[in-house]
């Protein structure tokens, strides 16, 4: 968290986002000082602040990425430094043994670890572009599972509608390699839970307020326009 930063690290945050501010729309830049020593590290961005635009402004993308996502790696880092065992552990074994983990770190694991998880997928499955709509084995699921493509968004939307406060709505693959639609409150994974994540939206405000402010059905209509349907399908493939 912010207050656990030196006074130092917040210089250094500091003059990085106002680097990058002036820069405006250049190639995200190493956020990597912000994420503290460990063995997690905080993923490029993999397109520029601005290229999501206008469904999803710079601004909002480079306080996300370079502010929200790098806390969570640090964070996590701080937590389980003092653990080697665990640093030997990838991201999904310690979101899939939670429960078995120290108690004291459990739930900085679980905000935290599961924040650098979401957050992973979630710049890896938006593209500039990205909207069209799901082709091959994938689309032949979805329309297996929802009815139609059109039907699977409703139910997706209704569902981000429906969770309240902070959390996450999921397209994801269960053990038996159905599609299920799921939603997360805070920043649990479904990992934690023995699924695996496909696609999913951040229903926090950071992700939307400078844009839709408290029109969260917006922003859940107009994020279709960015999502990497190829990427989804790549890691619906992998899921055997
Ligand atoms: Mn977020």
């Amino acid at each position: 968290m912010a207050m656990n930063w030196t006074r130092r690290d917040c210089l250094r945050g500091f003059g990085l986002g106002v680097g990058l501010y002036v820069l405006g729309s250049g190639r995200p830049a190493d956020a990597q000082a912000q994420t503290a020593d460990g063995p997690f590290t905080l993923p490029p961005l993999p397109y520029a602040y601005d290229a999501l635009e206008p469904w999803i402004d710079a601004r909002t993308m480079t306080i996300h990425h370079d502010k929200h996502h790098a806390a969570y790696v640090a964070n996590l880092n701080r937590a389980i430094s003092a653990y080697p065992e665990l640093t030997r552990l990838s991201l999904e074994d310690l979101l899939r043994r939670l429960d078995r983990l120290p108690t004291e770190i459990q739930r900085t694991v679980r905000n935290n670890g599961g924040g650098h998880a979401n957050h992973s997928l979630f710049w890896e499955i938006m593209s500039p572009q990205g909207g069209d709509e799901p082709k091959g084995v994938l689309a032949e699921a979805i329309d297996r599972q929802f009815g139609s493509f059109p039907a699977f968004q409703d139910q997706f939307e209704a569902a981000g509608l429906g969770v309240f406060g902070s959390g996450w709505v999921w397209l994801v693959s269960t053990p038996q390699k159905t599609l299920e639609i799921v939603t997360t409150a805070n920043q649990d994974s479904p990992i934690s839970q023995g699924k695996t994540p496909l696609l999913g939206n951040d229903l926090w405000e950071h992700a939307y307020y400078l844009n839709y402010q408290n029109r969260r059905a917006d922003y859940l209509k107009a994020w279709w326009q960015v999502v990497n349907w190829p990427a989804v399908s790549q890691r619906w493939d992998a899921t055997a």
